[in-house]
């Protein structure tokens, strides 16, 4: 096997990356594959990987192996890179930040940028009531701090978390987790006081919005009671468990059930803030304003950095000292997200993501297959959920399928659903029309195939 082509040079990434599909091998290359090989040997088994490739560059809506191959991205490394890879501004705000400081620890010396970012989140997130941030690390840390900050607040020990929903892999979001397989299974035991609901799921529960809160409310108050309950913490669209729009007046009859039993109503928008839907956050749609809002992956074009936003009064109930954490809006990863929330304020991306929906939804809608039981979602967050013509019963082989042969051909999509049988799109917003276009064709190739 020859892995070496001396003329290979590895390209900068970024937006001036060229646009386009191009297998030079199979995937994976031999170059790949080396690093497979050496990724099998040196980091465990538990970390998985969905594209067989090296990565080495992305920019637009391309991400480049060590081979030369050039896949068309429509997952943004899970809803992560929204902006657009090594967006041109995140790169220079980072580099000129590193060069700066890389670190001081902002509970030892505080610094501009954190302050900043905490500013534009309490400015950008939904409501105009008086608000505080508070940054991490990860989305997992995000909600793990808003429970804290919850339960803070309202001197009680219960959460409720609902059916389909994901909220990270520590120990305590674990337990908010819905699905065992992969993320829980064999990890226990959980955090106690957590407790599950049923969501609202229209293409599977045949419920109204009112009628699936009702449900949802009507268990809480028989299985918890409210003076025990500190918080709701809900996906205002569900990620990880399909791409699940709640159905009209789910997410206000919830909200409001919390107001009058004072209970504090989070919104997990790590998957679905920053311009990903079409707005800056996913609540905005259905009219809702969350007592805290926990956010990640677009924050900060690919810088791990998370926040928790809310209202100041719930904020401000902890304890000098009892918030915070080693890296928590760590300089460099801030500096990236001015530069993030600036590019997608100035290219109004949120006006993208909609066309991008349009396209998605237009395109996947006309598709005359029965195994296409529903297309789904809002903005550049857009699912079809695969099930068995004759039954109905959700068909995870199916959608499996169709993922591994579009990767197979140079596009990057990935898979999602309790049952895991939804094709989720998540492109970056720098996707040319061209290139969605492509990377669908070929998706729905891989259906017809199938
Ligand atoms: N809340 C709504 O979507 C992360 C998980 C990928 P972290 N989703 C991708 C995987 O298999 O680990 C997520 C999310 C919502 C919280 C999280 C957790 O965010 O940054 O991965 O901790």
């Amino acid at each position: 096997m020859s892995t070496t082509d001396a003329t290979l040079t590895t390209p900068t990434g970024g937006p001036s990356l060229a646009q386009e599909r191009r297998l030079v091998t199979s995937i994976p290359g031999p170059r790949s594959q080396e690093l497979l090989d050496r990724k099998a040997a040196a980091v465990p088994a538990g970390v998985g990987h969905t594209v067989p490739i090296s990565a080495v560059a992305a920019g637009g809506g391309v991400v480049v192996d060590a081979d030369g191959n050039s896949l068309i991205d429509l997952g943004s490394g899970i809803a992560v890179t929204t902006v657009g890879n090594a967006h041109p501004r995140v790169v220079a705000a980072v580099q000129e930040q590193i060069a700066q400081f890389s670190h001081t620890c902002f509970m030892i010396s505080p610094y501009e940028s954190y302050v900043a970012v905490a500013e534009k989140l309490n400015e950008l997130t939904p409501g105009d009531h008086d608000k505080r941030t508070a940054l991490f690390n990860s989305g997992a840390e995000a909600v793990e701090n808003a429970v804290k900050i919850a339960r803070k607040f309202t001197g009680r020990p219960a959460v409720v978390a609902f059916d389909h929903g994901y909220h990270g892999r520590t120990n305590l979001t674990m337990a908010l987790t819905a699905k065992s397989m992969p993320y829980k299974s064999g990890f226990g035991p959980f955090a106690p006081e957590v407790y599950r609901m049923p969501a609202s799921y229209p293409f599977r529960d045949h419920l109204t919005g009112p009628e699936a809160a009702a449900k949802a409310i009507s268990l809480i108050e028989k299985q918890i009671g409210a003076d025990n309950l500190a918080a709701v913490l809900i996906e205002p669209i569900q990620g990880e468990g399909g791409f699940i729009v709640p159905a009209d007046g789910f997410l206000p009859a919830i909200v409001d059930w919390c107001k009058a039993n004072g209970v504090v109503f989070i919104a997990d928008e790590v998957q679905s803030g920053f311009a990903r839907t079409g707005s800056w956050f996913a609540s905005e749609q259905f009219g809702i304003v969350p007592d805290l809002v926990t956010t990640a992956k677009g924050i900060a074009g690919g810088l791990p950095l998370a926040g928790v936003t809310g209202r100041a009064e719930i904020m401000d109930a902890s304890h000098a000292g009892g918030l915070g954490g080693t890296y928590g809006g760590n300089p460099v990863a801030c500096a990236a997200a001015l530069a993030t929330i600036e590019a997608y304020a100035e290219e109004d991306l949120a006006a993208r993501a909609r066309e991008i929906g349009e396209i998605l939804t237009a395109r996947l809608s006309a598709v005359d297959d029965p195994r296409i039981g529903e297309v789904r979602g809002r903005g550049a967050m857009i699912a079809a959920e695969f099930i068995d013509p004759a039954t109905g019963a959700p068909a995870p082989e199916l959608a499996g399928a169709v993922a591994k042969a579009a990767i197979a051909e140079g596009v990057i999509v990935l898979t999602c659903g309790t049952y895991g049988n939804v094709i989720r799109f998540l492109p970056p917003l720098s996707i040319g029309d061209e290139l969605l276009g492509e990377g669908l064709d070929i998706v729905l190739a891989a259906l017809a195939a199938a």
